[in-house]
């Protein structure tokens, strides 16, 4: 067994390994007033309207408890953890980040988020870990921004969610963030953002637009748009994480494989140019994947199983999801103790650079 007995059977007890989470949010005083701003003005964002316009004015229990956890970094966080049993989160900016904001606020309030976060992390130097926040929109800024978190601020890694105004880093205007996270040897976590303008309808028409499904689609989308653009044979050290069991890619590698080099074989697009590797040789070699929103046995072994077992990594998506079951799920995989401790504690210690 793994566990020894709690005081309270429904606390996760503490375990042969540490529980870190990997994808867990929170926001700023100052991104809230923007994005209030934003959502003030006229022809908002489908997607941004649809995503935090409705947990920010939602009166549902649903929404007000995500705004209420989003928004602390000290005892209701930490009471949450440990009522689930969770050693470590390791924090972002929630999505979209600053992605939604013009190019200006965004380097501003990046910069004034990851001080924020900082300070939080030096509150709780146990418990909180802090992800660089950054405004792809100003690629130079962000590298710098890449540069300051890790330097002044002690920070392992960068979050960015997914596209910027419908735009992917799979464009080589973006490709100096790339460069800065390589030179830095920091890993790039790629999360979600709501659907860009250009994608939502037929998503939105059906409430699928969503961490339900649209989610996956459009990260898993700018994944591949990063690989089959040449970015790892530009820059081969580099390190990407996706969450959501790598937004089923995994599952996708074989007929990944087999149609990209049937179109490059064929020249079917001007713009599919070949690539040094398999887009599964990437997957394997450049992605690490967590299972953040997915408490789900079959597919975290599948996972391991196609990607290795240091490749996979437990998240837990808080707030938006919270679930002490699914800790218990989790905790009661069978799996050998070896693995088990990767995947919830030293892969996580290893990619995050956690002393
Ligand atoms: C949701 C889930 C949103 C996970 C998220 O970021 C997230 C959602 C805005 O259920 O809406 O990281
Ligand atoms: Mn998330």
């Amino acid at each position: 067994m793994h566990t020894l007995a709690p005081a309270n059977p429904q606390v996760p007890g503490k375990a042969a390994y540490q529980r870190i989470a990997t994808e867990e949010a929170f926001i700023t005083p100052e991104v809230l007033a923007e994005y209030k701003r934003i959502l003030s003005k006229e022809n908002v964002d489908p997607g941004f309207k649809g995503l935090l316009g409705f947990y920010m004015s939602s009166p549902s229990a649903r929404a007000q408890h995500i705004m209420r956890c989003l928004s602390d970094l000290d005892q209701l966080r930490i009471q949450h953890m440990d009522e689930c049993g969770i050693d470590k989160q390791v924090i972002a900016l929630t999505a979209p980040g600053v992605q939604i904001m013009d190019k200006d606020t965004a380097v501003a309030l990046a910069a004034l988020s990851n001080d924020q976060l900082a300070e939080g992390v030096r509150r709780h130097p146990t418990r909180f870990v802090g992800m660089i926040c950054v405004a792809p929109h100003d690629p130079v800024a962000a590298a710098k921004e890449i540069e300051r978190g890790v330097n002044k601020l002690g920070m392992n890694s960068v979050i960015i969610n997914s596209h910027t105004h419908g735009e992917y880093l799979s464009d080589p205007k973006f490709w100096d963030i790339f460069a800065a996270a390589e030179a830095h040897d920091v890993p790039i976590y790629l999360h979600p953002n709501a659907l860009p303008a250009n994608m939502i309808q037929p998503f939105q028409e059906c409430g699928l637009d969503g961490a339900v499904y649209g989610f996956g689609v459009e990260t898993g989308l700018h994944a591949l748009r990063i690989i089959t653009a040449g970015v790892f044979d530009r820059f081969p050290k580099l390190k990407m994480i996706i969450g959501h069991m790598g937004e089923a890619l995994p599952f996708w590698m074989y007929r990944l494989d087999y149609m990209h080099r049937a179109t490059v074989m064929s020249n079917r697009y001007e713009s599919v140019k070949p690539i040094k590797k398999k887009p599964s040789d990437y997957l394997r070699e450049n992605f690490y994947i967590t299972n953040s929103g997915v408490a789900w046995e079959p597919a975290i072994k599948f996972s391991q199983d196609v990607l290795g077992v240091d490749r996979v990594l437990y998240a837990m998506d808080y707030p938006y999801q919270y679930l002490v079951d699914e800790v218990h799920a989790l905790d009661n995989m069978k799996m050998s103790a070896e693995d088990k401790k990767k995947f919830f504690q030293t892969n996580a210690e290893t990619v995050f650079k956690i002393a």
